[in-house]
């Protein structure tokens, strides 16, 4: 058998495509792609201990996005507000553990971003279908808020909203793909944004959805 080097080209060696959104926010396009598949087992393990849930709102109506949670805290909403807990509603229970590889992945992420330390007590699993969306908003509901948020995509592409720290500030629109890691932090810590309503599609990894997977320090 003949050996299976191949020749050695730039594009083993390149670092991880680093965009600055705006200053604070980074976009890690592909930062893991490679672990997309095992990511997308584990949400799956997670989801059968937590299952995904249209959560209400104050006034009574429920979100497109069906959530989940896993870590320390959860992220809540119902007819009394938003708020993080260690127990499920649903289930009585406390959330699932985060696994080892979102830790690892949310982690590297946020160094590469410049953010040292990142130290995550919630993921919130977003899953979106066709026709689901998420309207503009900012995330506060964080005892800390010098630490950043990373979120994770995987499966179909979305579209993602994002403006300034006042909702009427200019936005901007930036697909994101199956393995692209956003960085938000400092300055960008508070910009309001959102997800346009998913398109109909499939994708090998996770069929006709996309999950979004966003770790925070909540407290
Ligand atoms: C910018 N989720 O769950 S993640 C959310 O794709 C949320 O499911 C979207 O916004 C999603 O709250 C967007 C990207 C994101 C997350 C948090 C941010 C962007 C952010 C916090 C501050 C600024
Ligand atoms: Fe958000």
């Amino acid at each position: 058998m003949g050996n299976s080097t191949v020749a050695p080209s730039l594009f083993d060696e390149a670092p991880p495509l680093k965009e600055a959104l705006q200053e604070g926010a980074f976009l890690l396009r592909g930062f893991v792609t490679e672990k997309a598949a095992e990511l997308v087992a584990e949400i799956h393990q997670l989801l059968k201990v937590s299952p995904l849930r249209h959560m209400q709102v104050r006034g009574g109506r429920s979100m497109s996005v069906a959530m989940s949670n896993c870590g320390k805290l959860g992220w809540l909403s119902d007819q009394n507000g938003y708020r993080y807990d260690e127990i499920d509603p649903l289930t009585g229970r406390p959330w699932p553990a985060m696994p080892a590889i979102f830790l690892q992945a949310s982690v590297a992420a946020a160094a590469e971003a410049g953010f040292a330390d990142f130290a995550p007590d919630a993921c919130l699993i977003n899953r979106y279908e066709p026709g689901a969306q998420m309207g503009l908003h900012q995330d506060k509901d964080e005892t800390n808020l010098s630490a950043p948020i990373v979120s994770v995509s995987l499966g179909l592409r979305a579209t993602f909203l994002f403006g300034g720290t006042r909702r009427n500030d200019p936005r901007r629109r930036v697909p994101l793909e199956s393995g692209d890691v956003v960085v938000w932090g400092a300055a960008a810590r508070l910009v309001y944004h959102g997800i346009a309503k998913l398109q109909p599609g499939e994708h090998p990894l996770t069929g006709s959805c996309r999950y979004n997977l966003t770790f925070r320090r909540a407290r």
